[in-house]
């Protein structure tokens, strides 16, 4: 696990200057640009405290995000991200933190920790960063990618039947969860506002472009085409009440799913102690 500072370098020319750094890795056309702009955005108009909202990614192309977010990032291990959230929550209650995962991250490698820290209600943010591939590694198929789609693992047409990380983050118990998209950049932004003010774990899962390897495969050879899919797939949960399974095949949902309260980790464990203190 390395502790990274990577507070934005200044650029005097640009609003977001005291926030924003001038370099990334990313391809052309991902979608993580946007999404590190948006988070950006959110942490500098509610001048968040750098020591409590703490950054935190797993592995992957998504672990770059921090060469353009503000603050502090602790960077994890594939897969483990909610384990060392976790740990770093019960030495520091007042902690915030904003975490991002991969699609191969938490929802194959990681799935156990992320049952687990649903079920507990963690106190934290955590972003899925669902762009149907693993990026990082060289575009195999991960658990979101939609059947019959190609990856380099399935040169033939994926035949497994993906996973919703929604779903399984209601049927775990996340107490807030969501879906957007990278086209649905406000609506994600006013999510992430609410999400930072819920106490517990709060779950938005973002689809999202890799043009390089998931656009190029699936015939949209250029990132814009990608876009579009994405943003056309999607349908608000509105919208779908008045629409027929036939209709809704091959869609995904967006909008907020769920929001409830009940007791996070840190709660429990308090009262845990008490009760060994003799309380
Ligand atoms: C324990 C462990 N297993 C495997 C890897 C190799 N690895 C690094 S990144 C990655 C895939 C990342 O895919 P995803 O989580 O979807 O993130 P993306 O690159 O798409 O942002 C893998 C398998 C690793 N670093 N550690
Ligand atoms: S490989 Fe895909 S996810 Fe990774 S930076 Fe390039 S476009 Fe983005
Ligand atoms: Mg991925």
């Amino acid at each position: 696990m390395s502790i990274s500072m990577l507070a934005g370098a200044e650029r005097p020319d640009h609003p977001l200057s005291r926030y924003a750094s001038t370099m990334h890795i990313f391809c052309a056309g991902c979608g993580y640009g946007a999404i590190a702009q948006a988070v950006t955005r959110v942490y500098a108009e509610r001048k968040l405290d750098k020591m409590k909202y703490v950054f935190f990614t797993g592995i992957g192309c998504h672990s770059a995000l921090p060469t353009l977010l503000p603050g502090y990032t602790v960077m994890t291990l594939h897969g483990r991200l909610p384990a060392v959230v976790t740990g770093a929550k019960l030495a520091n209650p007042e902690l915030k933190p904003i975490c991002f995962c991969g699609d191969g991250d938490l929802l194959a490698i990681g799935t156990n920790h992320f049952v687990h820290a649903c079920r507990r209600n963690l106190d934290m943010v955590l972003i899925l960063l669902h762009n149907n591939v693993y990026g990082m590694t060289g575009g195999q198929a991960a658990p979101t990618t939609p059947t019959e789609y190609k990856g380099t693992t399935a040169p033939y047409g994926y035949l497994e039947k993906p996973f919703d990380g929604c779903e399984l983050a209601i049927a775990s118990g996340a107490t807030f969860v969501s879906r957007w998209t990278s086209a649905h950049i406000k609506q994600f932004m006013n999510t992430l506002n609410k999400a930072i003010d819920h106490r517990g774990l709060s779950f938005i899962e973002v689809v999202t472009t890799c043009p390089t390897y998931f656009g190029r495969k699936n015939k949209m050879p250029e990132p814009i085409d990608l876009f579009r899919w994405i943003r056309d797939s999607a349908v608000s949960i509105k919208k779908a009440e008045g629409m027929s399974e036939e209709e809704l095949e091959g869609k995904f949902l967006v909008g907020e799913f769920q929001k409830t309260d009940r007791p996070d980790l840190n709660t429990i464990y308090k009262e845990i102690i008490k009760r060994a203190q003799g309380d």
